[in-house]
């Protein structure tokens, strides 16, 4: 029988335009814990307390040592073979590549990917709460940091729960999984929104969507190719594949 990888590599290779959905799970093999597993983020903290707006009004300083203490674990980090293969599959202009990711770890741009859209923002950037004012050199910020400009609070350049997507980033991700002539969803629960319907909008207009993940999603069942299995060995399979045509 014809295995996940042949069917996906199929599509793949009559692809012109490849959009590609990750979420945690393609950061997990880095070594980033995901949220919503066993061992994720959420298995020890409450999300309210640390990922809303109002838990930031409530006790900023708490909220800013979680984001300091991820942005150090980030350090300590690499992008895998399989954000560098996607990379490599932008650069090598086999397809017009678009990566949107719900990723902070900026993990993505650090493997060489340059068309890139974080939906939730970036853990390495702080932005003013009342003006435009952004920095992305976060080494020296102290507990509650304040705006150079206006001096209101700064506040770490993530979204929250309740929280718009950063301005025009929904829609520049519609228009690339509309446009796209296969979604890739990888290492998402798919239960976030709007995020999670960016696959919803690839079933309605008929872009074939290949997921890759070990455990089972709300459109495991709707996708037309499902690989179980972790994103490293999958993209190293599907890498092979497409290298053999
Ligand atoms: C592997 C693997 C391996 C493991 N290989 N795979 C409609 C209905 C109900 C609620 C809502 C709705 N619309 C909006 C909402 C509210 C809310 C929402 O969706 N809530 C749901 C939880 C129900 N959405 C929002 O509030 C959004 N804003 C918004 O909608 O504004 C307008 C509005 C407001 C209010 C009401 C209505 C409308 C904003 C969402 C912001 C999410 N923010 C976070 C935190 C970012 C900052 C930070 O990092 O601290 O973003 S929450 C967290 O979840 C993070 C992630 O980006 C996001 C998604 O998680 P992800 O990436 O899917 O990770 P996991 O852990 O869930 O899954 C990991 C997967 O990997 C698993 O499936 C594993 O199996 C897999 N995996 N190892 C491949 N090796
Ligand atoms: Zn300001």
């Amino acid at each position: 029988m014809e295995s996940g990888i042949d069917k996906a590599a199929a599509l793949l290779r009559v692809s012109k335009r490849l959009t590609v959905l990750t979420g945690a799970g393609m950061s997990a093999e880095s070594g980033v814990p995901t949220f919503r597993d066993p061992d994720g983020y959420w298995s020890r903290f409450n999300p309210a307390e640390l990922a809303t707006p109002a838990a930031f009004r409530l006790d900023p300083a708490k909220v800013w040592e979680w984001y300091r203490l991820r942005r150090a674990a980030l350090r300590t980090v690499e992008p895998h073979d399989g954000h560098r293969i996607l990379a490599a599959w932008e650069k090598a202009g086999r397809f017009h590549v678009d990566i949107i990711t719900q990723n902070v770890d900026g993990l993505h741009h650090r493997a060489g990917a340059a068309r890139v859209i974080e939906l939730h923002g970036r853990l390495e950037l702080a932005r003013c709460t009342a003006c435009a004012y952004r920095r992305d050199d976060l080494d020296d910020l102290g507990p509650d940091p304040r705006c150079p400009e206006c001096s209101a609070r700064l506040r770490p350049g993530v979204v929250w729960f309740g929280e718009s997507l950063p301005e025009g980033a929904f829609d520049t991700a519609v228009e690339c999984v509309s446009a796209a002539d296969c979604l890739l969803v990888i290492g998402t629960s798919s239960l976030v929104y709007p995020a999670a319907s960016l696959s919803e909008i690839a079933f309605a207009r008929g872009v074939p969507t290949i997921e890759i993940n070990p455990s089972d999603t709300p459109i495991s069942d709707l996708v037309r190719v499902r690989i179980k299995r972790g994103c490293r060995e999958t993209l190293l399979s599907l890498e092979a594949a497409l290298a053999k045509s």
